[in-house]
């Protein structure tokens, strides 16, 4: 009989079970010494709850909206690289997975399956689905993916921003990642005329993204990015409330924080540590979103409590695909929406709009 997993951190050590070492060390590795990796995990643990008792919690309602666009929860799957290692069906069985739940997904530039394929499935459930980008070297290929999404129907450009250059992570490094010859990055080859896939070995691939990747663009560069889309521009990677501060002045709709899944800057703030001071600057002019380590209902209970109206989760979506495709990811979604809603009722909270700093209690360290 097959085992169930009935948390995200089961799906984690049964989706080791479904994929090749090389897979699993890109997915789950963290920059460096993995400090800010671990730590993302270790401040939800740092932050306690102060339940309110004695609430009429029998009717719950777990809904919001981001940006306008309405959510069945306050959970978006994070813009993840090369889905189709973890299950043929990669990015596509995600976008069902999300459609069907009524959560967002962030379409990542580097994707296996092309950006159109994946909107079809958005659009059809007229789900929230933006998509991630950088803001390339070659800005003809910029400009390209951006027409090519807003003409997809993607609701919003997602730019990363914290990646100038790409972190190290070691286990890439002594692997030698690369993406075996049937996958292909499938909006980029179209357009740069470069076909990926056929390279072979770590060098190819990880030269072709430093190629891509612009360690010159700045603030300035986001009214360019602005000026040839309609589109509402979402920061990600923000971990500082003067750059919340000028995030807002240049026009950004929305931020995530998020230090890319402690795999870029190791060392970095762990997302729940800055996360109220970025909705402090923000101040109401922005919507603040965060990713990071969210593994529970409480996760997500916290950071909305902190001032967040959403959450991403990024690799236990990656597990949920490898372990059963698009129902893993299904259930990925499940278990979280079902610890949310119990988590609310024993916090005393019907509606998220209940769910307030009032909840919280620092460690000495926090404060
Ligand atoms: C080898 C190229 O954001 C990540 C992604 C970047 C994907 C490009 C890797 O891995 O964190």
């Amino acid at each position: 009989s097959r085992f169930q997993p009935i948390n995200l951190f089961e799906y984690e050590k049964l989706a080791k079970e479904h994929l090749s070492q090389m897979t699993l060390d890109y997915y789950s590795s963290g920059a460096w010494d993995e400090i800010t990796l671990r730590d993302n995990r270790a401040a939800f643990e740092r932050v306690k709850l102060r339940p309110r008792t004695l609430v009429d919690v029998s009717d719950r309602n777990l809904s919001t909206s981001i940006l306008g666009q309405p959510l069945q929860l306050p959970l978006l799957i994070a813009p993840m690289a090369f889905q189709c290692l973890a299950h043929p069906d990669g990015e596509v069985a995600t976008a069902i997975a999300a459609a069907s739940a009524g959560v967002g997904m962030v379409l990542s530039t580097m994707a296996t399956k092309s950006m159109e394929e994946v909107a079809a499935v958005g659009n059809k459930q007229n789900t929230l689905q933006w998509f991630q980008l950088y803001i390339h070297k070659d800005r003809g290929l910029t400009r390209a993916l951006v027409e090519r999404a807003y003409a997809a129907g993607y609701k919003a450009l997602c730019l990363t921003v914290d990646a100038p250059v790409l972190g190290q992570r070691e286990r890439d490094q002594r692997n030698e990642f690369a993406l075996p010859p049937n996958l292909h990055l499938a909006n980029l080859a179209t357009i740069s005329g470069l076909d990926i896939s056929h390279e072979t070995g770590e060098s190819g691939l990880f030269t072709y993204f430093a190629q891509q990747l612009n360690p010159a663009v700045t603030w300035r560069d986001l009214e360019w990015l602005q000026s040839i889309s309609p589109l509402p521009l979402i920061l990600k990677g923000i971990l500082r409330g003067d750059d919340a501060v000028r995030a807002v002045e240049s026009g950004a709709r929305a931020i995530i924080v998020s230090n890319h899944g402690g795999r870029q800057l190791d060392g970095a703030i762990a997302s729940l540590d800055v996360l109220a001071e970025i909705v402090a600057a923000a101040d109401g002019k922005a919507e603040v979103l965060l990713d990071g380590g969210i593994r529970r209902g409480t996760d997500i209970l916290k950071a909305l409590a902190l001032g967040a109206k959403a959450v991403l989760i990024g690799r236990p979506v990656l597990w949920g695909l490898a372990v059963a495709g698009q129902v893993g990811v299904s259930h990925v979604i499940s278990l979280l929406q079902d610890e949310l809603n119990v988590a609310m009722a024993l916090s005393g909270c019907a509606k998220l709009q209940d769910i307030d700093s009032s909840l919280l209690r620092f460690n000495q360290s926090l404060s």
